[in-house]
């Protein structure tokens, strides 16, 4: 019997060692998320603005931040490189940028230390540089709906696809335990 009950605290040691591998996976999962643009996506301004602000439900880590304007052309109009103050990332755009579609491509590190990337879009009637830039960050207010409404993507996945992999290991692991436990149970008693 005592054979029985060491298979048990083996079989045990193991199911937790499992969990205990599994438990840090689900504690990652919670990525910064992008909450509003400014310009906001799919939206028109009167001119190009100073600058793009890219809002975030977290303060995105200083390091490897990109933030790309790109015009019509796929010219990247971005001044200088990206700025953080709290959740807000602020990239300057060159004061001569042309009119025309926007598509701001950004990629971030999220403050749980994942890169997080995706793109946004905005039209600009007219150039930048002009007087009108007050004018075009009151047509730029974002609404979180128009935000949402954008294509962030997850490099390293929204859906947790390792949960898969993990309950089925854990399922295998258990499986196969209980099967091993009731052989030598059945073994110790019939000693
Ligand atoms: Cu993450």
């Amino acid at each position: 019997m005592t054979s029985g009950l060491r298979t048990l605290a083996r079989a045990a040691a193991v199911v937790g060692l499992a969990v205990g591998l599994a438990l840090p996976a689900a504690a990652a999962q919670a990525h910064d998320v992008l909450e509003a643009t400014n310009p906001a996506n799919g939206s028109t301004v009167a001119s190009v603005p100073d600058s793009v602000v890219l809002t975030y439900d977290h303060t995105p880590i200083a390091i490897g931040t990109e933030i790309q304007v790109k015009d019509a052309n796929g010219t990247n109009e971005s001044d200088g490189s990206a700025t953080v103050v709290d959740n807000n990332v602020t990239q300057a755009i060159k004061p001569d940028a042309p009119a025309g579609k926007y598509t701001v491509v950004w990629r971030v590190v999220s403050s749980d230390s994942h890169p997080i990337e995706g793109t946004f879009t905005f039209t600009a009637k007219a150039g930048g540089g002009g007087s009108s830039s007050a004018a075009a960050q009151a047509g730029g207010a974002s609404t979180p709906a128009a935000a949402a409404s954008a294509s962030p993507t997850d490099s390293s996945g929204g859906f947790p696809v390792w949960a898969i992999p993990v309950a089925i290991l854990v399922l295998l692991v258990i499986g196969g335990l209980a099967w091993f436990v009731r052989r030598s149970l059945s073994r110790a008693a019939a000693d």
